[in-house]
């Protein structure tokens, strides 16, 4: 570790820290100078159980020597390459290497710098296919409630967090919501899928009705909601989309941000579901989080209603400076090297059952009304504070981090994610701690 261990910056006031309580922040500043395999090291040197693989991205486990090489290869070799109108080798190995991976049906890729680029990419994709092929009536977009699809203007609106819409006006017209699939009445304490709720995927059929399928473009959901809480589609639910999106001609599209690259325990939701979506969008996973880096999944149906015309024009009017940029794909590269190497895309299948059993085993424990679980996903509700929504959650994330766990609260619902190198001593570990945890918060 070197040197800078125990240096802190002395002014935390010019940099306005994203999705912070900047201001508890600032008073008791909880920073991380290292991080190796499932541990990060606090500024006070004490080593700190990555329970979230930092914002569930880092799946591969930190500081991992095939990626690292990859990049400070790249560095020196060369830096960057003019995303338009001109290519690089690594990008396209990479994007052979990821439609190798993606579900059979997805052979396109293009390239973002983060989730929410991503779905902007996705949502302006399904609107231009619509309109290439002469369905140009088709500008509706549907989201959910509860899903989060980044922060931009598209994401915001398709998403259904309320304190992530409420600020910013009137966000994109012709968007309409399916309801969640929250349903704590009947589906508490399930293990893995709820019995519960395939029916609301009916409820796309009742917007059909409303807004005529002539208008309607695409459907984007989470396949498991994550920043919401977690919430775990009901069994059915996803294929029932499926198919009601055919028969209305909308294509659905999988934000996999969080799902993609083995958190299931497949590479894609898509595989875990077994539903084939037209469009996928990642990030996170991809790069193992270390280089911003985001990708957008489509078929071939998508990819070649746009490849039409003179050959000497741009063909779809979109992309980004850093798209598929060099460092990222190297970044890349060794990162799917190393899920390869270690078998880290179908690892979360085999401790499946045993996170499912750590995590279960807080049922009875002090203020937990609900446990839900996927893959290595997991998540325990706490009933919330009188009169302080999110207070209770807030403390437990503040408490594991002293007593050497990152854990991810969002509203009064503790959300883990581990790295996929996690082992079962260190699902003990944290499991043990959020129960400590629990203990002690009011
Ligand atoms: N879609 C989904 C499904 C996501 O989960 C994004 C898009 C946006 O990605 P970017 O890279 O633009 O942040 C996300 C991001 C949390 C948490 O703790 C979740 C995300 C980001 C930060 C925190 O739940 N998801």
């Amino acid at each position: 570790m070197s040197n800078r261990l125990n240096v802190a910056p002395n002014d935390l006031s010019a940099f306005w820290m994203p999705f912070t309580a900047n201001r508890q922040f600032k008073k008791a500043p909880r920073m991380l100078v290292g991080a190796q395999d499932m541990h990060y090291v606090a500024a006070d040197g004490r080593k700190i159980l990555d329970g979230t693989a930092g914002l569930w991205c880092v799946n591969a486990g930190h500081c991992r020597p095939k990626i690292t090489e990859a990049i400070r290869e790249q560095a020196g070799e060369l830096d960057y390459a003019p995303a338009f109108q001109m290519g690089h080798p690594k990008v396209f190995e990479l994007a052979n290497r990821l439609v190798d991976l993606a579900p059979d049906h997805l052979n396109h890729v293009m390239f973002t710098n983060s989730g929410s680029e991503s779905v902007e990419t996705a949502l302006k994709v399904a609107l231009a296919y619509h309109r290439a092929k002469g369905n140009g009536s088709r500008f509706r977009l549907i989201g959910r409630e509860r899903g989060y699809h980044g922060v931009n203007f598209g994401g915001i609106s398709v998403g259904g967090i309320v304190s992530n819409r409420k600020m910013f006006g009137t966000l994109l017209t012709g968007v309409d919501h399916l309801p969640h699939t929250h349903l704590p009445a009947k589906n508490a304490y399930t293990r893995g899928e709820p019995e519960h709720g395939a029916d609301l995927a009916d409820e796309l059929e009742r917007i059909v009705t409303l807004h005529d399928a002539s208008t309607i473009a695409a459907v984007i959901v989470e396949p498991v909601a994550g920043s919401t809480g977690v919430l775990i589609p009901p069994k059915g639910y996803l294929k029932r989309l499926r198919e009601i999106c055919d028969k209305h001609g909308i294509l659905l599209i999988f934000d996999e941000v969080i799902t993609g690259f083995g958190r299931l325990g497949t590479p894609f939701a898509a595989d875990y579901f077994d539903v084939k979506p037209d469009i996928v969008t990642t990030a996170k996973g991809l790069t193992n989080g270390v280089i911003p880096m985001g990708a957008v999944f489509v078929t071939d149906e998508i990819h070649n209603a746009f490849m039409t015309g003179p050959e000497h024009l741009i063909e779809f009017f979109h992309g980004y400076t850093y798209s598929g940029n060099p460092m990222a794909s190297a970044a890349a590269l060794g990162t799917l090297d190393t899920y390869r190497e270690e078998g880290l895309l179908t690892r979360g299948a085999e401790l499946a059952d045993y996170w499912a059993d750590a995590l279960h085993s807080l049922k009875d424990t002090r203020h937990v009304i609900d446990i839900r679980n996927i893959g290595l996903i997991g998540a325990i509700e706490l009933e919330p504070a009188a009169g302080e929504p999110t207070k209770r959650a807030f403390s437990a994330f503040v408490k594991a981090f002293e007593k050497g766990c990152l854990i991810r609260t969002t509203g009064d619902i503790i959300a883990l994610s581990p790295p996929l190198i996690i082992e079962k001593n260190q699902i003990d570990e944290l499991i043990d701690t959020v129960r400590t945890v629990l203990g002690e918060v009011d």
